[in-house]
């Protein structure tokens, strides 16, 4: 753990300070007027008439349980652009999903919604230390990828300076810290790490590097993650969450006390659902997330089915923010692995194996139905030091990582060490799970 703490500052005190009752008015306000945004866009114009939905039919923030769901198929049926509710010359900005799985999705921004992203993204990376003075590397792609502009206007706005190095090209990142010191780095976690691989290949001492913290995001990662990360490069890690369907960064992120990321609810209307019944589920209790805009002007979102786990916790923080928190994003309901009827998210492995001395947070899991029955590997690279051992230690390793797993997740998994450095790295998101089953070939 990093010696380093955070002041609690605040980028709009009175916004994330607002007490539940003014909330719960400007939010109702607010709903109001998304619906009435979302009924100049067909496809909700259609679905609103038939139920009877108009801004005035919305008394109470309940009524947001007649309001329909929207869903990525919903933006691909609309594709390339019909869910926006201005004019074309109203945008000045379209992002987009990388489009890996499936038809590319895009969203559009009018300047007021790029005025606000800034700003939510000024506020959870206050609240996560920085300040006017830090140099900050951007390490996010920029791109139709809303992480590299979305963090870039907002630190802009908090009048840190930027380094926007983008992705990729590791050896050059490292030479860029070297040489401009930067405070803070904003990159996916798992990049984070290549990085600190990479400088120590070149020579270098990661935890030497000049960075105080970093803010990361775009992709799971666990608590054991985090604290493999700050001792690797010795810093103070934040976790913040959005999507671009949403807005990008920004709908959430940690303060200094990093128990859960606060919603930005005066933004966002917030529901944890059942992924199935779709039934709210309690405080603290696992669900999927969905997510109404409440400010969006181009692309106003209705109950936008994330399809992120994760749970709520109304426990007013210390800091005095008064946003619910939301925990880590355990997985994704469309990422869980169903392994002979047993469910399981890539988190659980990631956290039974981090929990192994010896093992790194390099990984992947394969998932195989050779016969009848679905079979898992997980390979995992071991730490230089002991890959050299001797093979009885080596499979001591490995028996001990299968019980971990089995005992965090149920399920009998094969455990692969491989050598340092074999798993192929991400500059971006990583990817953790290949399942094979129903491939033909
Ligand atoms: O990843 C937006 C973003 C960029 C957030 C940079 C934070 C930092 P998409 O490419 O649309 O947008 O992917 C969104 O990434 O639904 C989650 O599954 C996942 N995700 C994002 N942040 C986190 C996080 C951006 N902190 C999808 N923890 C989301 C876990 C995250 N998963």
């Amino acid at each position: 753990m990093s010696h380093l703490v955070v002041e609690n500052r605040f980028w709009d005190p009175e916004a994330e300070r607002l007490s539940r009752e003014d909330l719960t008015q400007l939010q109702l306000h607010r709903l109001r007027e998304t619906v009435a945004r979302a009924s100049r866009v067909p496809f909700y114009q259609k679905l609103f008439e038939k139920d009877g939905i108009t801004p005035d039919s919305i008394r109470s923030l309940d009524d947001i349980r007649r309001l329909p769901f929207t869903t990525k198929q919903d933006m691909r049926d609309n594709y390339p652009l019909r869910l926006c509710a201005v004019p074309r010359e109203q945008l000045i900005r379209i992002h987009g999903s990388s489009g890996t799985t499936g038809t590319p999705t895009f969203v559009g921004y009018t300047r007021n919604d790029l005025e606000t992203w800034s700003g939510l993204c000024a506020r959870f990376l206050v609240a996560g230390g920085l300040r006017p003075e830090h140099v900050v590397q951007v390490s996010f792609g920029y791109g139709l990828f809303t992480g590299g502009f979305g963090l870039h206007y907002g630190i802009e706005r908090v009048g840190a300076a930027i380094i926007p190095a983008a992705s990729g090209n590791t050896p050059r990142q490292i030479m860029l810290m070297r040489d401009l010191q930067p405070d803070v780095l904003i990159a996916t976690p798992s990049y984070a790490l290549n990085i600190a691989d990479v400088a120590r290949s070149m020579g270098m001492d990661p935890a030497g590097l000049s960075l105080k913290y970093a803010h990361f995001g775009g992709e799971m990662w666990t608590e054991d993650m985090r604290t493999e990360i700050e001792r690797q490069l010795n810093l103070l890690a934040f976790n913040n969450y959005g999507l671009s369907e949403i807005i990008g960064p920004g709908v959430s992120g940690e303060c200094g006390v990093r128990q859960g990321m606060h919603l930005q609810e005066d933004h966002f209307l917030v529901e944890c659902l059942d992924p199935d019944t779709l039934e709210p589920v309690g405080d603290y209790e696992y669900g999927e997330l969905v997510i109404t805009t409440l400010t969006r002007e181009a692309q106003p979102m209705i109950r936008y089915r994330t399809r992120d786990i994760a749970a709520l916790d109304p426990c007013p923080c210390p800091c005095g923010r008064t946003g619910r928190r939301m925990s880590r994003v355990i997985g994704r309901s469309d990422d869980m692995l169903i392994i002979r009827g047993v469910n399981v998210f890539p988190s659980q492995i990631e956290e039974a194996l981090l929990s192994v001395e010896g093992t790194s947070p390099h990984y992947l899991i394969e998932v195989d139905r050779p016969g009848t029955l679905d079979e898992v590997t997980v390979k995992v690279e071991v730490q230089p030091a002991l890959f050299s051992d001797k093979m009885s230690s080596m499979q001591e390793l490995r028996d001990r990582i299968e019980r971990k797993i089995h005992a965090y997740t149920g399920i009998h998994v094969v455990v692969e060490l491989v050598a340092p450095k074999t798993l192929e790295r991400s500059t971006g998101k990583a990817v953790r799970v290949v399942d094979k089953r129903g491939r033909l070939g």
